[in-house]
């Protein structure tokens, strides 16, 4: 397209699983596998979709057997630059402590007691059903009063590093020996939510069962690594802060999902 004048492009990938395919009465049901997105340079598309491909067909969740990649050109007048969050790597030694430093933090970044707990319980022990929720909670910052519409979580999408602070976050993942971690996808989601109208703080738990390590990101401040924060039993998910003055769904969920951000500086990491 002629606006496409930077030469980027968003690519998406859903991959997910028909759950009741001999039942012919019923509407198949179509189970989440895996997704993930990059925003990448048209000489990049062709790497990267098979590397998308591939992350599909080799997920812990199984074998998908419908495979969604969507490309699709961004106008450079829609894209938000901003710098990473500065990444804390706190250090606490169980999960009580790890609990203990999570409250303190939400205190410090203003949300309530009460909103505080409702968050924790909900990333422990799911929605009324039990269930995790697939996307983020939108939670009142006072009142914990939840803002999502339906009942459905709201998904952050369409965000990356630019290539050079893609570069540059590798090289310091290999220094920390944080390669082989979540961090660097967490921490363009963390900090593209950060960056909402009246964003005031996210707190997540992996909603992967054997991953203990979650964070909370605080807007204006950083993102807080914390391990031991997710107890097993717990099903994560992650929810978002919002201030009760001037807020818009309308506005908020149109950001989160599709206002392109992309990283262009690495903000630092402290120990
Ligand atoms: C990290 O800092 O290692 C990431 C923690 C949260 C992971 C969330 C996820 O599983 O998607
Ligand atoms: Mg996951
Ligand atoms: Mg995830």
């Amino acid at each position: 397209t002629p606006c496409n004048m930077t030469g980027y492009f968003s690519i998406k990938m859903r991959a997910s699983r028909i759950l009741n395919p001999d039942e012919p009465d019923m509407q198949p049901i179509q189970e989440h596998v895996s997704g993930a997105e990059r925003i990448i340079l048209k000489e990049e598309i062709d790497e990267i979709s098979t590397a998308l491909i591939h992350r599909a067909q080799n997920h812990d969740n199984g074998v998908p057997d419908f495979i969604n990649l969507k490309i699709q050109g961004i106008n450079p007048e829609t894209i938000t630059y901003v710098p990473s969050l500065p990444v804390y790597l706190v250090q606490v030694s169980d999960h009580i402590e790890a609990q203990k430093v999570c409250k303190t933090l939400l205190e410090i970044a203003g949300i309530s007691p009460h909103s505080i707990d409702h968050a924790c319980e909900f990333l422990e022990n799911g929605d009324t059903h039990g269930r995790g929720l697939a996307g983020a909670l939108v939670m009142d910052s006072s009142s914990a009063a939840i803002r999502n519409p339906d009942d459905k979580g709201i998904r952050a999408t369409t965000m990356d590093f630019t290539p050079s602070a893609h570069h540059k976050i590798q090289e310091i993942l290999t220094l920390y020996e944080l390669s082989h971690t979540r961090l660097k996808e967490a921490l363009v989601l963390a900090t593209k939510v950060a960056y909402a109208p009246c964003a005031r703080a996210e707190l997540c738990y992996s909603d992967n069962p054997d991953y203990h390590i979650g964070y909370i990101s605080i807007t204006g401040k950083g993102y807080f690594r914390i391990p031991y924060l997710k107890s097993l039993s717990a099903k994560g998910g992650r929810v978002f802060f919002v201030d009760t003055v001037d807020f818009s769904w309308e506005s908020y969920s149109r950001y989160i999902r599709s206002t392109p951000v992309l990283i262009d500086r690495i903000s630092p990491f402290n120990r």
